[in-house]
């Protein structure tokens, strides 16, 4: 088989990138190791800045994003029960619309099947060949059976543990890394939101984020140690530690529920450069992870993969290689961005265990600076609506 651009991986980077070369008549095959089933299963992130809905638009997967997704003006963030409101309207005139990463990429997928895109499913054994010679392609087994996929150029969308990443060669490839020591349990549950917004709230037990995917569906986490696992933690115990973490008027007004999942993910930031080797180019978690306190994890991947659609749209329609020549370094200003408000936010709204007091107080003065000064809220609101691609 031969195609323009082989895609690796069919989460939110490779099907938005299938699409938006779908759009520029750029042929593309995308290879998924697990099952269209087993995709849509992973409950992940919520938030939608305003270039992943331009994103979606492009690709012709915003419709139901518009009808049933949640326009939200501000955020609210509550620092030991003192309460802050940051008001995207009023500090930017932009906001975010709140729709789970789970619709997303059910979206993408249904578009991607009408125009008839060819997605290898529960692809095997993926693996790159020749990516900085003149002739490169993919191999796979499916099926029981071998295949090569001849192509112009590799699209790596296979995540922080694909195949395409570690196809650069160690003395080409330079990664940054910090892993935090707690992860965050997450709770989906078909209860009415406690709050019509978003509210991350810092508690000396840990942090708590109150996020939802719906009217009548909401999304939950709290910080826990590295060492706990799911079974530590019954529905009963995690609305409890919940009502604790929230300040007393929500949590007298939360309603609980059965948890229809639970899960617990480890929080790090990483990058790698750079994102561009010869044919093959990165993008998403396979290039960078970021902690979801900043709300940037998909919506740095929907960054990329814009840039990249159009880098290819500029090499396949005018010739020009400008666009996938500087595509690495194009990316990676906004990679740094979102890592540092990422860091920030977790800095700012967790309890570390080797934290001391004098941490304590850095992280009350970074509150009280929200709270007094007009520019410390705007700089937040932002980073958090998003920064330009
Ligand atoms: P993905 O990991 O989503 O997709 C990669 C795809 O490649 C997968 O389908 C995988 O099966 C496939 N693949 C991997 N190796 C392959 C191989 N060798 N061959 C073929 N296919 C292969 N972000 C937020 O903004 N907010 C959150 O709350 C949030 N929570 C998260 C929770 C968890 C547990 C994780 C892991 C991530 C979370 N994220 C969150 C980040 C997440 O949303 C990612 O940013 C987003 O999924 C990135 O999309 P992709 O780059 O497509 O990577
Ligand atoms: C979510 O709804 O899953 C979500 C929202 C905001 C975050 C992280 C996760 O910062």
């Amino acid at each position: 088989m031969k195609t323009q651009v082989a895609i690796i991986g069919a989460g939110p980077s490779g099907l938005l990138l299938g699409q938006l070369l779908y759009q520029n008549g750029i042929d593309n095959v995308i290879l998924e190791r697990k099952s269209g089933e087993y995709v849509l299963s992973r409950i992940r992130a919520g938030v939608l800045e305003h270039t992943t809905v331009q994103g979606l638009e492009k690709a012709g997967a915003a419709e139901r994003m518009h009808r049933e997704g949640l326009v939200h003006e501000g955020v609210e963030l509550v620092f030991n029960h003192q309460h802050i409101r940051v008001d995207f309207e009023k500090e930017i005139g932009k906001h975010v619309v709140v729709y789970g990463q789970t619709e997303v990429t059910r979206d993408l997928m249904d578009a991607r099947a009408a125009t008839g895109g060819i997605t290898v499913y529960e692809a095997q054994d993926v693996a790159l060949h020749d990516i900085d010679g003149n002739q490169p392609y993919v191999t796979y087994t499916h099926n029981g059976e071998t295949h090569r996929l001849d192509c112009d150029f590799i699209a790596g969308c296979d995540g922080f543990h694909g195949v395409s990443r570690q196809s650069i060669p160690a003395d080409v490839l330079k990664t940054y890394e910090r892993v935090y020591p707690f992860g965050w349990l997450g709770l989906l549950s078909d209860t009415p939101p406690v709050s019509e917004e978003l509210i991350y709230a810092k508690h000396p037990n840990g942090f708590a984020l109150c996020s939802q995917r719906s009217t009548t569906r909401s999304r939950y986490y709290l910080q826990v140690p590295l060492s706990d696992t799911v079974e530590d933690w019954s529905d009963e115990r995690f609305w409890a530690e919940l009502k604790n973490r929230l300040p007393p008027a929500y949590a007298a007004r939360l309603i609980t529920g059965p948890s229809l999942e639970k899960s617990i993910a480890p929080l790090r930031s990483f990058v790698s450069e750079p994102m561009r080797y010869h044919a093959l180019f990165l993008a998403g978690d396979a290039a960078h992870i970021v902690p979801p306190t900043g709300a940037k994890g998909l919506n740095l991947a929907a960054g990329d993969v814009q840039c990249l659609a159009d880098a290819f749209a500029d090499y396949y329609g005018n010739g020009s290689s400008a666009g996938i020549d500087g595509y690495s370094e194009r990316c990676m200003k906004r990679v740094w961005a979102a890592e540092r408000f990422s860091w920030y936010m977790t800095k700012l709204l967790h309890t570390f265990p080797d934290g001391d007091e004098f941490e304590e107080k850095m992280q009350q003065a970074e509150f009280n600076q929200l709270k007094l000064t007009e520019h410390a809220a705007k700089l937040l609101a932002e980073n958090y609506v998003g920064l330009p691609y």
